[in-house]
């Protein structure tokens, strides 16, 4: 259904985690107003400036509206065709002398957020069968995952913290005020969190800063970049100590590993871990006390607890903790999501394979695979190091990797280096500016919109589907069709494939999977009639039918009456709310065991690093990041509703160091890391603690080659020039992008 002049619509928001119902005013093709969609069943009328600035983005005069060709310093705008035709003399040859594995794919982060990337990249993956899979997943959640699907099973079964239902929530590295929430779909956070207190509930934050969300917490804990699994440990060891670790009847017979963790927490007594973490004994058996008596209570961490040195550890303790205080997959603790649009369940419920690393490994530096893909932070080394299976071409998928990945300098030098590179992206940035082939997006509003991935991650069960509001204009190609004609490329079969065959294939074998799997809703049904029922439609809105109708919540084609599929949310524009989070164990275990593993022994095995650590003491200074709400990673600083006002790209320096090192409120100051320094005005403030400075990252828009001129003009510096490809999670290969060891130095000052 496209809209017509003058008229209202609404879409859910792709731009961040939280899912929120925008109202559209739509005049002339175009977004003319944008508010919060009050009959939103999730975000109920709550919108930020990102979001607000949906109509800036997709009429932002730098975007990328045709493929362009790089010919040297120069850009050529061509058809499609001769883009494809392009792509295939580029790939071909080197995928035919050098095999798959030179021909490299990093995927960024919005293909968490697209119907497109998240059907069809996969397709691509499999269609280039290369070992030199790179994602934004590893200066990310990857610790999450390798933790939950060591635990559960599956890279994402992820527990949630059920906020709206919670008495005590203890949050680790994560500003939702901020960011809106991460792994933990949750529109309008503020209220969320509003209400929590307002129930009597209590809400304490634990973080090197005082961040927007310490401030509305009843208590905030500084805490020593990269010490949390201590933290949480001396919680754990406390639970055991005064008998309080209690898992519950729901919990206690799935589970394994008990007496293990009781044991290895031994070592990490408040009373050593205190000084090491920065908080003292007596709050830490305090906060383990009140997590217990709490009726109900829910840890979360996020990137504070990931993108560190022990980022997996941590991540695992976040829930044992859960565990142990009697808090996981019941109402108020940490629960998981059932999401609409999943694959059927597997073979037998309550167990599986489990997870298995290391299938591959990098050639430079031996890192596993996980989940089918290598760390980043081997990324740069693969393009560098002379010798067979040397990646030689890259695929980005909406990914600024010079920007977002460690030690950027390096890896902008080897991707420029590359012999073949090309992008789908909307912009020309610091990386896509290294493309061959730049290929763009269409706009979104010439595409559906539905979060598969996001909604698995939900507070709440909900399923929302935004149908395109525009048409495609005539230069306009969907990225679905782009993903699937590269993916023809890749297999051999030139620039001309019939991409409707192709989709007519994938959908194909996922009804087949759908049908032979034992326990799914469709299980023995004939595929012809299942894909009969899903002719009317064809690309991502075929498969999100397919899924929807086949998961949990699903109409399984006419055998559940009141089921759902894409026409039954078509006909529920402010979305469909499937009601609270309930429990899902046993049912949802994927482990060969069949139970939790609350003591995995990869996990164990690290935890040796971690006692190790407990008699350092750090003398310098350490970076961590921070987020600002009119961000989006590294890409919307070129709208200057976003990025107007004081430059936000500044380091800030507690006022005790300030003072110790003679750093001035605004002076000008150089960071300087093993690998790279910057040079950026100070911040002294008291929100930060002492020992550890704050930078964003996402900035640093002064690449030659971009076509950012609003973001050229608020340029800022990159802070990943200072983040080390030698500094990462051994159990997850994530990168380490807080805690990392930096000099500040005044400039001007005589002495360095
Ligand atoms: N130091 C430090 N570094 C970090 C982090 C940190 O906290 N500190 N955070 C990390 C995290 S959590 C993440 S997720 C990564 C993000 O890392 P990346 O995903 O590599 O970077 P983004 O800045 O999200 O870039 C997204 C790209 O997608 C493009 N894009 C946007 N929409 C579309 C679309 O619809 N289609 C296509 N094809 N392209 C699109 C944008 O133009 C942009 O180029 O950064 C990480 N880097
Ligand atoms: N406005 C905005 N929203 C966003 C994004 C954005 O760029 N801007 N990015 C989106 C993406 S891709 C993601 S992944 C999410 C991230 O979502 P969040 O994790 O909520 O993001 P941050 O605001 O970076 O919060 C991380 C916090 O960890 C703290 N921290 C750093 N090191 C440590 C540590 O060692 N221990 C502890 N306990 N804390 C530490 C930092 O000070 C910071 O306050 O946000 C998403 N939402
Ligand atoms: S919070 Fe996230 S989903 Fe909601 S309007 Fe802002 S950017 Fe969009
Ligand atoms: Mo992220």
């Amino acid at each position: 259904m496209a809209a017509s002049e003058g008229t209202t619509a609404f879409r859910t928001c792709h731009l961040c985690e939280a899912t929120c119902g925008l109202e559209l005013r739509l005049e002339g093709g175009k977004i003319a107003h944008v508010r919060g969609d009050d009959d939103d069943v999730f975000s109920r009328g709550f919108i930020c400036p990102k979001g607000a600035a949906l109509g800036r983005l997709e009429d932002d005069p730098d975007r990328v509206r045709w493929p362009l060709v790089r010919r040297g310093d120069t850009w050529h705008r061509v058809s499609w065709d001769d883009a494809f035709a392009e792509v295939d003399k580029g790939l071909s040859p080197i995928l035919a002398e050098h095999g798959r594995d030179a021909v490299a794919v990093y995927l960024g982060n919005p293909n968490a957020h697209n119907l497109a990337g998240m059907v069809y990249g996969r397709v691509l993956l499999q269609a280039l069968g290369s070992g030199n899979v790179y994602s934004a997943s590893t200066v990310d959640q990857m610790p999450k995952q390798v933790s939950a699907g060591l635990m559960f099973g599956g890279g994402l079964s992820i527990p949630v913290p059920d906020v709206d239902r919670t008495d005590y929530l203890l949050v680790l590295g994560a500003d939702p005020m901020t960011s809106n929430g991460s792994l933990m779909t949750a529109p309008d956070i503020p209220r969320r969190l509003r209400a929590l207190r307002e129930r009597g509930g209590k809400l304490v934050v634990v973080d090197p800063r005082r961040s927007k969300t310490a401030e509305v917490a009843d208590e905030h804990h500084f805490v020593v970049p990269g010490t949390d699994a201590h933290l949480l440990f001396a919680m754990i060891a406390t639970l055991f100590d005064e008998g309080l670790a209690s898992p519950g009847p729901h919990v206690s017979p799935h589970l394994r590993g008990l007496d293990e963790v009781r044991a290895l927490a031994r070592d990490f007594a408040p009373e050593v871990v205190a000084p090491v973490c920065g908080i003292d004994a007596r709050t830490i058996r305090r906060l383990a006390r009140e997590l217990a008596a709490a009726p109900s209570a829910a840890v979360y961490g996020r990137i504070g607890t990931c993108t560190q040195e022990h980022g997996t550890l941590a991540s695992w303790l976040v829930d044992v903790l859960n565990v142990l205080t009697g808090n996981l997959d019941r109402p108020g603790g940490a629960m998981f999501a059932s999401p609409a649009a999943s694959a059927p369940g597997s073979a037998a419920e309550g167990r599986g394979r489990g997870v298995r690393f290391g299938r591959r490994k990098s050639r430079v530096r031996g890192q596993p695979e996980r989940f089918g893909e290598l760390p980043v932070v081997c990324l740069a080394e693969e393009i560098e190091t002379p010798g067979e299976g040397r990646v030689r071409a890259l695929v980005t998928l909406a990914g600024n990797p010079v920007l977002s990945n460690p030690d950027s300098a390096r890896l902008d030098r080897a991707i420029a280096s590359l012999d073949f590179v090309v992008s789908v992206d909307i912009y020309r940035n610091e990386t896509t500016c290294h493309a061959n082939v730049l290929l763009p997006a269409e706009p979104e509003l010439a595409r559906g919109h539905y979060d598969i991935a996001l909604y698995s991650l939900a507070i709440r069960n909900v399923a929302n589907y935004s149908p395109p509001l525009a048409t495609l204009g005539p230069d306009e190609y969907p990225e679905w069709r782009t993903l699937l004609r590269l993916a023809a490329i890749v297999a051999g079969q030139g620039a001309g494939a019939n991409v409707d065959v192709l989709d007519d294939f994938v959908v194909a074998t996922l009804v087949q999977k759908a049908v032979s799997r034992t326990g799914s809703n469709v299980e023995g049904r004939d595929s012809a009639e299942l894909l009969q029922a899903l002719a009317s439609r064809r690309g991502p809105e075929r498969v999100l039918d397919l899924l929807l109708r086949t998961g949990p919540h699903g109409d399984a084609f006419g055998a559940v009456p009141d089921g759902l599929s894409l026409d039954v949310l078509l006909a529920h524009p402010h979305g469909i709310d499937l009601g609270p989070l309930e429990p899902r164990l046993p049912a949802l275990l994927r482990t060969p065991s069949g139970a939790i593993e609350l003591a995995p022994e990869a996990i164990v095995a690290d935890v040796e690093r971690l006692r190790a650590s407990l008699g350092r003491r750090r003398d310098g200074l350490v970076l961590v990041g921070r987020r600002a709400l009119r961000s989006n990673n590294s890409w919307m600083h070129n709208l200057p509703f976003l990025v107007s006002g004081r430059s936000r790209c500044t380091v800030h320096v507690s006022t005790l160091d300030a003072a110790r090192l003679g750093i001035g409120d605004g002076q000008s100051v150089r960071v300087r890391s093993r690998t790279g320094e910057v040079v950026l005005n100070a911040e002294v403030t008291d929100a930060v603690m002492p020992g550890v400075v704050s930078i964003p990252h996402g900035w640093g828009h002064d690449a030659p080659g971009a076509a950012l001129r609003v973001a050229a003009e608020h340029a800022g510096v990159n802070s990943n020039l200072l983040a080390d490809t030698e500094l990462f999670d051994p159990l997850s290969g994530n990168a380490v992008l807080n805690g990392i060891p930096v000099e500040v130095t005044p400039l001007g000052a005589r002495n360095a």
